[in-house]
């Protein structure tokens, strides 16, 4: 046996390893080459008794790195084709896309985007107020005061009062540190706040979290949204406020839909009224969203109270104005055809995905 064998034996390895193209092929060049058996190597190892003591010192060592040699080329070329396989896996494009799973936009939140929207390409500023507020600025403020009958309109939930409360009251910029704190019972508060920071003319739409302690059924809920509505100059009249609020009804659905305007009562507006859409449902046949009327209730409004513009520093006649406030469940619900205020929240997948 020649070095020059085992040398000839090392390339011969060497180059079919490099170049076998499945693992089935490899593990026939294991076999061939270092086999227990019959592999060339293996039966170079045979012959070594036969050789010198001095032969047998340098083929010796040398056999055992070629058998070493060809573990190592085999093992390598076994990866290099697990990771091949991967990467042509990884760029085939005839293989099906894999979905991705993408979130969803709540439905309120997808009609609350669309009235911002509207309102401010019809030129409303929109503005936020605090969902924790004083008694002030949800009621007082409001010709609301203390013990009239008109509170009972909202069930409150009042917050048992705290060291915090008058780090809360500071940085909300409550001057009444006085009054007891509520979860707001409706957006309102937020015209007080704006007036007193501000002069008009001004139109503003005021989108928000309202909370009312009361009995939960199809079409009410303890906590839900409205839109607040407000636009204050010296000449504004109930008419600019049906133009605009039939104009957001038409942008809105995307359809002209008829308008109802009924008197009805809020402490903070004279005259004031209920709005009703013509049930888009049913266009005013009568369904089982519009309870048969042919007309849904979603909003109260009303030309702004002389009491309200003194409350927040304005002369009592000195400018003129209408206020409106949304429910914002209700519009979604004619919207997407929801039988059920509840589903907003009840946090079931199956509902939310639907949008
Ligand atoms: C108010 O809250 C007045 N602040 C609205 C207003 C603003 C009047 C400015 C005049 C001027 P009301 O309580 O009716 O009004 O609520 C307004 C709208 O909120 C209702 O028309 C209804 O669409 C919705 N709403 C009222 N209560 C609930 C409830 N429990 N769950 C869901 N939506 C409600």
């Amino acid at each position: 046996m020649q070095k020059q064998d085992i040398a000839h034996l090392a390339q011969e390895a060497k180059k079919s390893i490099q170049s076998a193209k499945t693992a089935a092929e490899l593990e026939a060049l294991r076999v061939r080459f270092i086999g227990r058996k019959d592999g060339e190597v293996t039966k170079l190892m045979k012959q070594l008794p036969a050789l010198s003591v001095e032969d047998r010192r340098t083929v010796g060592p040398a056999l055992n790195a070629l058998k070493n040699e060809v573990e190592q080329l085999l093992t390598a070329r076994v990866k290099d084709l697990a990771d091949e396989a991967d990467r042509r896996q990884a760029i085939d494009v005839t293989m099906p896309g894999k979905k991705v799973a993408t979130g969803h936009l709540h439905p309120l939140t997808l009609v609350e985007r669309e009235i911002r929207d509207v309102f401010k390409a019809m030129n409303f500023s929109v503005v936020e107020g605090p969902e924790v507020e004083s008694e002030h600025y949800n009621f007082d403020a409001l010709n609301i005061p203390a013990n009239h009958p008109a509170r009972d309109m909202w069930d409150t939930f009042w917050l048992a009062t705290s060291d915090k409360r008058q780090a809360t009251s500071k940085k909300n910029n409550m001057s009444h540190v006085a009054d007891r704190l509520l979860l707001r019972t409706h957006t309102s508060p937020v015209q007080i706040r704006y007036m007193e920071q501000h002069q008009p003319p001004f139109q503003i739409v005021v989108p928000g979290r309202v909370f009312r302690y009361e009995a939960t059924d199809a079409s009410h809920e303890i906590n839900f949204y409205q839109v607040e509505g407000l636009m204050v100059g010296k000449d504004v009249t109930l008419a600019n406020f049906k133009f605009v609020i039939g104009e957001f009804f038409k942008r809105l659905f995307k359809k002209d839909v008829s308008i109802r305007l009924r008197p009805s009562y809020f402490p903070f507006v004279e005259p004031g009224l209920d709005v009703d859409v013509e049930c888009v449902k049913c266009g005013g046949k009568g369904c089982n969203i519009c309870k048969d009327s042919g007309w849904l209730e979603v909003m109260g409004a009303g030309m702004v109270h002389p009491h309200v513009f003194e409350a927040a520093g304005y002369g009592p006649h000195e400018y003129q104005g209408f206020a409106f406030g949304l429910g914002l469940e209700r519009i979604a619900m004619i919207k997407y055809n929801i039988p059920d205020i509840r589903l907003f929240y009840s946090g079931d997948l199956r509902f939310i995905k639907q949008f």
